[in-house]
């Protein structure tokens, strides 16, 4: 399709003031087909950008190994420009839109300069689903076209919805590396200086424009920047839901079934709950998504989510047979794998494959020959596979992918978990009294930093409420307000019952020896049963000031973990929590000023006054 073809006038002088400042070489619609998609991974294979691993191994799978300053999303340089700095509040990086707009004009100037310019229509959510969005990511990267051939719907049905006048969010990106004539790239091309990428979002004209950098979240602009930081604004404006969130199904042994959903911080677990093989007996998970949740009240009061992806991109260190077979089984072809190790036979090794690394010699993700390790265990600074590197393969190809996953209409939701990493007082699982106390501890919730991000100190610890302090476009304290406004709008109406009761969990807490306490992956399971139960009503838990935790005994114990050990995942921790409340109310609390809803304070006081009584 031409440039003169589109119908949507919109879009067509969007797209064409692109080309005037940006001067491609050429202009491409992408269609969304499969020849697109083997098209642009041949132009990175010639290039040597890319290889294609053994087709007896992993058959229509490929390798690419992004430049090192480009291995993760850079929150740094992520910003919320919203006309108001308080828009943006005390969690984002904030820059006036007009400025930032000028200072991004001028790197985007002649940046396409030797290269093409694809322009990719994608749909978040099933094409025509009424929760669903519709995005158009201009880029001159093949490898994010290919990439979003598999996160996200592409193509000539999506042109259809828009129509002649539809809403779209206009994504302009760029690795921002003109080519001169005859130069040609050697190495995997971005801006290497990382204060020179930038990850823009404009809230009030619902745009995003992205300079620099070609690797994930910051490059991919339909998942973290469309359907999280753009969409969260969305769904403040319009009464919905943007979070994230995985979704999964669980099955009961009776045959009963519950939609959960699950907010953990990047590379906390989503993924891997969301395709968890149970341990317990007779009960079943199955997969609607990983990452990103999408919800809308129905007309009958229920809260209904659509996962707006269509791919997974996750992280592949620690993915094995024991801790996600069905993330193992899906990789098995028509999968890209992104700063992995490559073996010698034309495979991908990562740490905690559940194996070592066959052959005398790996590449790393550094692309140097080093000797293969001789078992699957991570030696600090020594990674074969940088430790944020992913893979991105259709979520059709997960084993156990719920048939409704692509229903229109979404799935009903019961239960909401939150979570994050935490070594001490936070237990195993908990449940919050009614909805505004699980707002509450929603919004103090705190996970350990992670590799996913670029430029923050992994290891420590930050509050990360509802797993969305790096994704919310607008101001915190403003979301918490949402959350509760949604929650008396049901109430209000009747539908109080039908709202999703919230849980807490973690899945690593860690002993005096510094081992994980809960074995965690599949025998994740015995909390999801709790949970389940819980929904129904269950006699099986205790009421203490931090919520409802497990009645001693109602969760059953794994192999191998001691009665001890199970008394300690679910204890409430005194001393712990009062030093929680303290640090929320100086340092976390504190900085959303007026902003911070009065009931969220309240029940910080409500739960100060159980703990020392
Ligand atoms: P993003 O894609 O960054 O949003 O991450 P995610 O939340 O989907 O995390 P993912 O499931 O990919 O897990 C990240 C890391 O946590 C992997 O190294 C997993 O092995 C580890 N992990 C996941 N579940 C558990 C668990 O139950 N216990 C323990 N100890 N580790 C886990
Ligand atoms: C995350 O960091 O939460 C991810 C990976 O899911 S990225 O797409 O890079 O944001
Ligand atoms: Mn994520």
């Amino acid at each position: 399709m031409k440039l003169n073809e589109l119908k949507h006038e919109g879009l067509k002088k969007w797209v064409e003031e692109a080309v005037a400042l940006m001067t491609p070489d050429s202009v491409e619609i992408c269609d969304g087909s499969k020849a697109e998609y083997d098209r642009m991974l041949k132009i990175m294979v010639e290039a040597g950008l890319g290889v294609a691993l053994n087709p007896e191994k992993r058959p229509g799978c490929y390798w690419f190994r992004s430049d090192p300053s480009d291995v993760a999303r850079a929150e740094s340089r992520t910003f919320i420009s919203s006309k108001n700095k308080d828009d943006a509040g005390p969690t984002n990086n904030w820059r006036d839109p007009v400025e930032l707009k000028e200072t991004m004009r001028g790197q985007y100037k002649n940046c396409m300069k030797g290269r093409v310019m694809y322009v990719i229509p994608f749909s978040m959510g099933p094409v025509g689903s009424n929760i669903a969005k519709i995005g158009v990511e201009i880029t001159d990267s093949p490898y994010v076209v290919f990439n979003m051939h598999i996160m996200t719907r592409v193509g000539a049905k999506v042109l259809d919805v828009l129509g002649t006048n539809g809403f779209f969010v206009p994504c302009l990106h760029s690795i921002g590396k003109p080519l001169n004539p005859g130069e040609k790239d050697t190495t995997w091309p971005c801006e290497p200086d990382v204060n020179k990428k930038y990850i823009s979002h404009f809230p009030d004209t619902y745009e995003i424009w992205s300079y620099g950098s070609g690797y994930g979240g910051n490059a991919l602009l339909g998942k973290k920047c469309l359907a999280l930081r753009i969409a969260s604004v969305l769904a403040r404006d319009e009464g919905w839901l943007a979070e994230h969130m995985l979704i999964l199904k669980l099955t009961n042994p009776q045959g009963k079934v519950k939609y959960i959903t699950g907010a953990l911080p990047s590379a906390c677990g989503k993924t891997n709950l969301a395709m968890l093989i149970p341990t317990l007996p007779g009960w079943k998970v199955e997969t609607i998504g990983d990452d990103i949740a999408w919800m809308k009240f129905g007309e009958d009061g229920q809260l209904y989510a659509i996962n707006p992806e269509a791919g997974f991109f996750g992280v592949a260190p620690g993915t094995s047979d024991h801790s996600n077979k069905s993330a193992m089984d899906s990789v098995k072809k028509n999968t890209i794998f992104t700063n992995t190790g490559l073996t010698e036979d034309g495979d991908v090794w990562w740490e905690q494959i559940g194996y070592p690394a066959p052959g005398n010699t790996i590449t790393n993700w550094k692309g140097e020959k080093v000797p293969a390790p001789k078992t699957d265990k991570a030696v600090a600074g020594q990674e074969v596979a940088h430790a944020n590197s992913r893979f991105t393969v259709p979520a059709a190809q997960c084993p156990v992918i719920a048939n409704e996953w692509e229903d229109p209409k979404g799935v009903p939701i019961s239960a909401f978990l939150f979570g994050g990493r935490r070594a001490s007082t936070i237990p195993l699982v908990n449940q919050s009294k009614d909805w505004v106390h699980g707002v509450f501890m929603g919004s103090i919730t705190g996970s350990e930093i992670t590799a996913a991000a670029l430029d923050l100190q992994a290891g420590s610890i930050r509050r990360d409420p509802f797993a969305m302090v790096p994704f919310c476009g607008y101001h915190m304290g403003d979301y918490f307000a949402h959350w509760l406004k949604l929650g008396k709008k049901a109430q209000d109406a009747g539908n109080g019952d039908k709202l999703p009761k919230i849980f807490f969990v973690n899945w690593f807490r860690k002993n005096a020896e510094g081992k994980f306490e809960w074995p965690g992956y599949g025998e994740n399971s015995r909390v999801l049963s709790w949970i389940f139960d819980r929904c129904d009503g269950a006699n099986n838990f205790i009421e203490t000031p931090i919520g409802n935790l497990p009645k001693p005994g109602s969760i059953s114990k794994p192999e191998g973990v001691s009665d001890e050990t199970m008394a300690d995942l679910i204890k409430l921790c005194v001393d712990g929590w009062k030093k929680e409340i303290s640090d929320v109310r100086q340092n976390h609390y504190a900085k959303f000023g007026d902003k911070l809803p009065k009931e969220l304070y309240t029940q910080l006081d409500i739960m100060e006054k159980g703990l020392n009584s």
